[in-house]
């Protein structure tokens, strides 16, 4: 699959100088500084997270009696925001350090301007999804940046309490832009992505920051289908669901439930996973900068901190993970893996590659590896970290593994230091296409279907993601995915049967684009509205010889087809629902 390339030049220095002489007394060398204050006794247990602008976190555990304190500098601290986290590793929202009134609306402000800040006791608005100073007052108008984002009387942002999934007008974005109380900024942090773009940035001001965002620019459009958005969710971790079940689906099994959903989820068949969370991150987003040469060999090791999610944190974490990119063959516990390196284009090796990939802290786990896509004519020589992880938590598995489970990649620098990024898991498809008919007979699944003319016209329903915050029921149908038929093939990669093959699309977009990906999936669902689950279905006719031409010399007699639907392409791969095991019979 094609992953984006970008080529940029190398990014100036990303810390911004201070200017002037650090006066903070007892703050020590390098501006240090620090954020704390009080959540109260039911507090206990959250957590606190500073998330600078380009997503680095830095974490603090509430104590028994909800007191935080997060070690900071100047230079992170500033437009830094911060973020509640509860025990069991779910985000909860942002917390908001003041308001303004600029005529009718209110402003909230979220940014810190990097000095030593006690934000005192903090109420948490449960229902709102943010939290706020008891006394509005408390923070000072030094403490915080100038620009703010559009909130109600209370403060709340309008992204908190939906996971950022909402309608963001241009009106709205800029409301905030122009008050008056705060610090004011003059420098922006550089680098690529754009400085909206970057993690721990704000693209839809809507006061959740990219990396804890749904749907980074406000267009309700969640990020695993926006093709507008892959820069800032380059980071997000994306999710692989697969059954032969044709009922798994909300649509055709209204009662679908958390027993049936875990049923498929929850196991392993073999060492084989319906269900897999992809970390695949590239080493350029980590240091800053796209300089290849550069930057191949600057991140040592990578790991992803879980925190508190049982599933791959906690004390008896029980995710496995392969390690050997290869989705198949999951079956080694995630938690004592230490990292390795893979270099791709078979034996050709890169010997200016020093790197190995291995944390030298063995009891950290839940590594990554190093990938090279070694003299790939797409890749280069990049590297990429990638871990692909099945929380197999069985029975448990909704219950345990949900969108807003925050993960930590931390990561060692080759030249000395630690840094960080913060991701979540974000909506994801959960259920799979689910076929209605094909060539106007109902589907039975395990059936195989006759294309004596070699085209089938086949009409189904969307897969569905859990529904957030806000939203009514359990699911929403997800629009805007990319179908396609996978035509499986022994001991070969996944083939698809290219936008040419598909016809009577009304639906769709198709596009004949010779990219692997699009080749996969070609035509792409016009809606752009998730809805609750309901009658409304999709339909396309394919001619199987024209995948016949592009994967066999002829078509077989019998032979099994999947039905894709897949997410946009971020790094590496893309949020993918399929539905296996269709025979075709000519
Ligand atoms: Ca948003
Ligand atoms: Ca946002
Ligand atoms: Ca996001
Ligand atoms: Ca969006």
């Amino acid at each position: 699959m094609t992953l984006r390339r970008r080529l940029f030049v190398a990014v100036a220095a990303l810390g911004v100088a201070v200017v002037g002489v650090s006066s903070a007394s007892g703050a020590g060398a390098a501006g240090a500084t620090s954020v704390s204050g009080s959540l109260g006794a039911t507090g206990a247990g959250w957590k606190v997270m500073l998330v600078s602008p380009r997503g680095k976190a830095t974490v603090a555990l509430a104590d028994a009696s909800g007191s935080f304190t997060i070690p900071s500098s100047r230079t992170t601290g500033k437009r830094s925001t911060l973020h509640l986290v509860e025990p069991n590793g779910q985000y909860f929202g942002p917390v908001v350090l003041a308001k303004e009134k600029v005529g009718s609306k209110w402003c909230a402000k979220t940014q810190l301007s990097g000095v030593n800040t006690n934000i005192g006791a903090v109420s948490v608005d449960a229902a709102g999804g943010f939290a706020a100073p008891a006394k509005w007052t408390t923070v000072k108008k030094t403490q915080f940046m100038r620009n703010g984002v559009l909130a109600d009387a209370k403060g709340r942002p309008l992204g908190a309490g939906r996971a950022g999934i909402g309608k963001m007008s241009a009106t709205q974005k800029k409301a905030c832009v122009a008050t008056k109380v705060g610090a004011k900024s003059v420098d922006a942090f550089d680098g690529e992505p754009s400085a909206a773009e970057q993690p721990g940035a704000d693209l839809d001001a809507d006061g959740l920051v990219n990396a804890l965002d749904a749907d980074d620019d406000g267009d309700t459009t969640i990020d695993a289908v926006d093709q507008t958005t892959t820069a800032s969710a380059a980071m997000n971790p994306w999710v692989q669901v697969r059954t032969r079940n044709n009922a798994f689906n909300a649509a055709v099994t209204p009662t679908l439930s958390q027993a049936d959903i875990n049923s498929v989820l929850g196991t392993l068949n073999g060492s084989q996973s319906n269900f897999t969370i992809v970390f695949f991150v590239e080493n350029p987003l980590l240091v800053g900068s796209y300089e290849r040469e550069a930057v191949k060999n600057s991140v040592a090791w990578a790991y992803v901190d879980c925190g508190a999610l049982v599933y791959c944190g906690g004390s008896t974490p029980t995710a496995y993970a392969d390690r050997a990119n290869n989705p198949t063959q999951l079956a080694a516990n995630w938690n004592t893996y230490s990292g390795g390196l893979i270099v791709e284009r078979g034996s050709t090796t890169d010997a200016s590659i020093t790197a190995t990939g291995v944390n030298p802290d063995g009891t950290k786990g839940n590594g990554l590896t190093a990938n090279i896509r070694n003299n790939n004519p797409q890749m280069g020589t990049n590297v990429f970290w990638v871990a692909q992880m099945f929380p197999n938590q069985g029975a448990n598995t909704l219950a345990n593994v949900k969108p807003g489970d925050v993960y930590t990649l931390r990561y060692g620098l080759t030249g000395g230091g630690e840094s960080s990024v913060t991701m979540m898991l974000n909506p994801y498809a959960l259920t799979v296409p689910s076929i209605k008919s094909i060539n106007g007979a109902p589907y039975v699944a395990g059936t195989p279907v006759k294309a004596a003319d070699g085209k089938l016209t086949i009409e189904f329903y969307r897969p569905q993601r859990l529904a957030v915050d806000g939203e009514d029921g359990s699911f929403r149908d997800i629009a805007g995915l990319q179908y396609g038929l996978i035509v499986s093939q022994q001991n070969a990669n996944d083939a698809g049967c290219g936008g040419a093959a598909y016809s009577d699309a009304t639906g769709f977009n198709v596009t004949t684009s010779n990219d692997q990906g699009a080749m996969l999936s070609p035509i792409r669902d016009k809606a752009t509205t998730d809805e609750a689950p309901g009658t409304s279905t999709l339909k396309f006719t394919v001619d199987l010889t024209k995948c016949a031409q592009a994967n066999w010399s002829s078509l077989p007699a019998t032979f099994s087809v999947s039905l894709l639907g897949a997410g946009e392409t971020l790094t590496g791969g893309y949020n993918r629902a399929t539905l296996e095991g269709i025979t075709i019979s000519k």
